[in-house]
């Protein structure tokens, strides 16, 4: 397959690729979860939601392989470096106790993925202590055991999770692609200049384009 994206076409086969979806947690999307704990107005974020779903759906339906990945910590925070517990002056810290449980911690109610985006059986299930989907986890030996050489990203934030993986995959040597309407930022200049940049240089960090080209190369023949 071959969709129109930027900076040139990307050119993948669904047999050897991934839908990578980064973080669609409740802890990101919805009130009283880490997003909003640090202070982000979270309602933007839930917009991107239908054109997910639509994705995700046209992929299934391709037989493609769908990787999930959350945000999370173990219960005893031993994953959870004091950097990153402690930094800045948050309402509600890492493993603290939030109106969905423990702010950020595994198994928790605000930790899971959103429902219209729930996992189905088979699909691979990534917890990360990190922001990128690579550091600590068994990622890349899972997708290199599958075939995988092409990811296609979508999932929050633009510039924190989003970007941070796909900058890792590509150093792994996998051909990227991040889906614009997507992904969301609760910055949206942050969203902009972030697809703006990783397709900068000739694709220096990968590929972008809408969802609305891949839908159609995924959408089976009319007869
Ligand atoms: N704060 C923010 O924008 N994002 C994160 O902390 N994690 C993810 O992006 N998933």
């Amino acid at each position: 397959m071959n969709i129109p994206a930027q900076p040139f076409p990307y050119a993948f086969d669904l047999a050897h690729s991934a839908l990578v979806i980064i973080d669609m947690q409740r802890d990101f999307i919805e009130p009283g979860g880490f997003g909003e704990s640090l202070g982000n107005n979270v309602a933007l974020l839930s917009a991107i939601v239908p054109a997910c779903q639509a994705v995700l759906q046209a992929w299934r339906d391709a037989g493609g392989l769908v990787v999930h990945t959350r945000e999370a910590h173990a219960a005893d925070l031993s994953d959870c470096p004091p950097a990153k517990r402690l930094r800045g002056n948050p309402e509600l810290r890492i493993g603290d106790e939030g109106p969905m449980g423990r702010i950020l911690v595994a198994g928790e109610p605000g930790n899971q993925i959103i429902p219209e985006l729930a996992p189905q059986p088979g699909e691979i299930v990534i917890d990360k202590p990190g922001k990128g989907a690579f550091y600590a986890t068994g990622l890349h030996e899972t997708l290199q055991q599958a075939g995988i050489s092409h990811l296609v990203f979508m999932g929050v934030t633009t510039e924190v999770c989003v970007q941070t993986s796909m900058r890792e995959a590509n150093d792994r040597g996998y051909d990227c692609l991040l889906l614009e309407d997507c992904t969301e930022s609760y910055f949206p200049h942050f969203k902009a200049v972030t697809v703006e940049m990783l397709r900068a240089q000739g694709g220096i960090i990968g590929w972008t384009a809408p969802s609305a080209p891949l839908l159609d190369a995924l959408a089976p023949p009319r007869r």
